[in-house]
């Protein structure tokens, strides 16, 4: 609640700029292990040879309005590890938002990564991430991002409140373009719907 009066008060919120850490309050943390990831890698059969505990990324996000909220932002950030499923990087899962028509601002923080993207008719584009790259994820736009480095990579994000997530297109038919490590380099290729 915002009490009004003279008072210059001490913020509820910290933010560790360069780690992208939170403390403070309305704060929620989520995490994905490979286990938890089933069908998102092009190997699935790679991925469920693996260690299902193994910790592919983490979020924590600062949410100051109930989720729904019109006229709201969220502020997270997102660590992905370092690694591969089969050849493909560790990545986060990727989304729509369920307002379709709903931006988000992403930005890179540690690491080196790339950020991937996809408009409601499947065409799809990238960009690398890095500490100070800035990326606007424009409305109708699903959006991922793969570890490319062999350290943790980090990110930051805001989004409207209101936003949400729509992870269904992604489960049924995944990302028109895939990122994989051939031979050491970060390779972009077509996928085509089964
Ligand atoms: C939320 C924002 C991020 C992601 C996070 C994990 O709109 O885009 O906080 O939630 O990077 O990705 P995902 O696809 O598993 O939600
Ligand atoms: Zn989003």
């Amino acid at each position: 609640m915002n009490i009004i009066d003279n008072s210059i008060r001490i913020p509820q919120q910290l933010i560790n700029i360069a780690e992208g850490t939170f403390t403070g309050a309305h704060l929620i943390e989520s995490s994905k292990t490979i286990g938890q990831l089933t069908n998102m890698f092009l190997d699935e059969g790679a991925r469920e040879e693996m260690d299902q505990q193994q910790l592919v990324y983490r979020v924590q996000a600062h949410l100051p309005v109930a989720d729904g909220t019109l006229g709201g932002l969220f502020f997270g950030t997102t660590w992905i590890q370092p690694g591969t499923v089969g050849d493909e990087y560790f990545m986060t899962h990727g989304h729509f938002h369920q307002l379709a028509d709903r931006g988000e601002y992403y930005w890179g923080l540690k690491g080196s990564g790339v950020l991937i993207l996809m408009d409601e008719q499947r065409k799809g584009r990238a960009e690398y991430v890095y500490p100070g790259s800035l990326h606007y994820i424009p409305a109708y736009t699903a959006h991922r991002v793969a570890n490319i480095g062999d350290d943790e990579l980090s990110f930051g994000a805001c989004w409207p409140s209101d936003a949400g997530h729509n992870y269904d297109e992604i489960k049924k038919h995944g990302f028109s373009k895939r990122l994989f490590n051939r031979g050491g380099v970060p390779t972009l290729e077509d996928i085509q719907i089964a």
